[in-house]
């Protein structure tokens, strides 16, 4: 399974869009950065950066990854399906 930590932002939906894209089930939590939910301790022990998007990979190969960077998150899946980019 898949977690995705975003809100409606660009860089944030970049992140479904693709998982969409890939065919790629995940859940949505929402961290709406206007009302401060990226500066909480929970979402800190996720991105100490306290920004979104956050995507939690739980079936990644050697145990969970979790990655931050809109576009480090989107090569990550591409690579994982070997899809959307080229070899
Ligand atoms: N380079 C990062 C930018 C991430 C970023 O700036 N996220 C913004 C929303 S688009 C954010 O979480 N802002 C909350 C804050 O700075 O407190 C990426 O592409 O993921």
């Amino acid at each position: 399974m898949i977690d995705v930590y975003a809100f409606a932002t660009p860089n944030s939906l970049k992140v479904p869009l693709a998982l969409e894209e890939l065919g790629l089930d995940y859940k949505l939590h929402s961290i709406n950065i206007r009302k401060g939910d990226q500066k909480t301790p929970d979402f800190i022990a996720l991105n100490p950066n306290a920004k979104v998007p956050v995507l939690v990979d739980h079936g990644a190969e050697g145990g969970p990854l979790t990655l931050t960077e809109s576009a480090a998150i989107l090569v990550y899946l591409a690579e994982k399906t070997g899809l959307l980019l080229p070899s």
